[in-house]
């Protein structure tokens, strides 16, 4: 069996007090499954940055990570991919920057990682790229001389060509991407966003179906690869977790009160703003509900370096604090908002404990947070979750409440409904959310990912359109 290297931008180590976000929980589920190689940045930011990559083994798991200098984390990470991909794919186009310097930064970067890379490499290795920050490694993996098969997961969500077209790097960038062996994406919408990408930048005769690109008579395969969770590590976290400490004291804090729980990274595309107005308005509108609800939104800071961070952090302490300010009882908080870490175990608990979890981004590759509260739920007695339509998970979680989140009043109605929700109808809820938990869960992700990449293109189908009409239709472009 091939040797599967993983090369994400972010790699952490299994220790304790690190919070992974749902890239690095994902990465690290098929890694300690089969074990292999993790190479990527190590989080570190130094001057000069680590001349070698340095390698640690637990487990099965091999880590060989580099920092990054302060000029690199400036242009290519706080620069090109927080300030330019980030808010392009999440469609935020007024926080989208674009600077040559940064793009730079990005591809040399791209180059720096390849070149560590090459030595580790091995004849039977796959290599399985993680995220938008490295959509032109396969090209400079393959400049090179790198032959084995590599694949591509995007993590976030792929814009629709109308918006990708701000980005005056567009057209090279897609074309790298084609470099890859297979280029997977979160949902259906997505993978047809970037099949309409490729058919302007390539021609319309480059792609047939959706499962393949022909490039210069090679196949690109593309599909659809939802990330999911380990349903039953998630019961079993929560169950443990609810006879725990931290659980008992949370519970002790809520004097009674009924709990709807947030759990996401600090980021401005989760909507948290927007969430913190709908919660405001459920209490004005259901008077009933003050002093008998309390809304917890476990917010760890993230990428607080970019400005867009700092300053989302500060619009969202305000709201909170206007919220509590105006509607706090002697007795109650109606909002506690943390900027902590918690262990992934003690959230699960907390997720259990709670009637209603609110998930509503403004746009979302997928949430995993979605699928953690349905997974840690009692099937007896379960919560209800409120989930954004712009979120990936909202296409396999339709028995969600599923609301817009930019409509204020929508989310407090949705509010309403879920804390009185019948305890039939949730239960009818959960049992068919967990289902879908269960077909899509986070082994079928990366085994269905890295079968695919293991296989040669012919025995899959992949480009099973006239090849040798698209390669017609693509002279007659150069000609034309
Ligand atoms: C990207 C895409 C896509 C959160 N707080 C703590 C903590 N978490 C864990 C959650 C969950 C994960 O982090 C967050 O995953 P998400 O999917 O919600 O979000 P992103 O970080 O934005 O991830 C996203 C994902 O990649 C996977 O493909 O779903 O769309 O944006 O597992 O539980 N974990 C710990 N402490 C915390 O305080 N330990």
């Amino acid at each position: 069996m091939s040797r599967i290297v993983a090369v994400s931008n972010r790699v952490m180590l299994p220790r304790r007090g690190n919070a992974p976000g749902g890239l690095v929980v994902g990465v690290l589920a098929a890694m300690k499954s089969r074990g292999g190689l993790w190479f990527g940045w190590n989080g570190e930011v130094e001057d000069p940055c680590t001349p070698e990559p340095t390698v640690h083994r637990r487990d099965n798991v091999t880590y060989a990570t580099l920092s990054l200098s302060s000029e690199e984390s400036r242009d290519y990470y706080q620069g090109f991919c927080n300030s330019t991909l980030w808010p392009l794919f999440h469609y935020f186009l007024d926080g989208f920057r674009f600077h040559d310097a940064q793009y730079e930064s990005y591809l040399a970067v791209n180059r720096r990682f390849a070149q560590h890379l090459l030595p580790l490499l091995r004849a039977d290795d796959v290599i399985w790229v993680h995220d938008y920050h490295f959509l032109p490694l396969a090209r400079q993996l393959r400049q090179s001389g790198v032959q084995l098969p590599i694949g591509m997961f995007l993590h976030i969500p792929f814009p629709h060509i109308d918006s990708l077209r701000v980005l005056p790097v567009h057209a090279e960038l897609i074309d790298s991407m084609l470099d890859f062996d297979l280029v997977g994406f979160q949902t259906q919408s997505d993978l047809d966003a970037f099949l309409a990408a490729v058919r302007v930048v390539r021609g319309p005769g480059s792609v047939a179906g959706d499962d393949g690109v022909l490039v210069n008579g090679r196949c690109v395969r593309v599909g659809v690869f939802p990330i999911g969770v380990d349903v039953d590590l998630v019961q079993q976290e929560a169950l443990l977790a609810q006879r725990g400490e931290p659980c008992q004291r949370m519970i002790r804090g809520l004097i009674g009160k009924r709990l709807m729980i947030g759990v996401d990274r600090l980021d401005y595309s989760k909507g948290l703003v927007q969430r913190f107005k709908a919660y405001e308005q459920f209490l004005e509108s259901h008077p009933q509900a003050r002093n008998r609800v309390t809304y917890i939104q476990i917010a760890p800071l993230s990428r607080s370096d970019v400005h867009a961070y700092a300053a989302i952090r500060s619009e969202l302490e305000q709201t909170a604090g206007r919220v509590n300010g105006r509607l706090a009882e002697t007795d109650w908080t109606p909002i506690r908002y943390l900027n902590r870490n918690f262990p992934h175990g003690t959230l699960m608990g907390f997720m259990r404990n709670a009637p209603v979890g609110l998930v509503t981004p403004l746009r979302d590759g997928m949430n995993l947070v979605a699928k953690e509260f349905i997974a840690a739920q009692d099937p007896s007695d379960p919560g209800v979750l409120i989930l954004s339509t712009l979120a990936g998970a909202a296409r396999e979680l339709t028995e969600a409440l599923q609301v817009n989140p930019y409509d204020i009043r929508g989310m407090a109605d949705a509010m309403e409904r879920a804390f009185n929700m019948p305890r039939e109808e949730r239960i009818q809820r959960h049992e068919s959310m967990l289902r879908a938990l269960r077909r899509n869960d986070v082994a079928a992700w990366h085994s269905r990912f890295l079968e695919l990449l293991c296989q040669p293109a012919a025995a899959t189908g992949g480009c099973s359109f006239d090849a040798e009409a698209s390669r017609r239709a693509s002279r007659a472009r150069r000609w034309s």
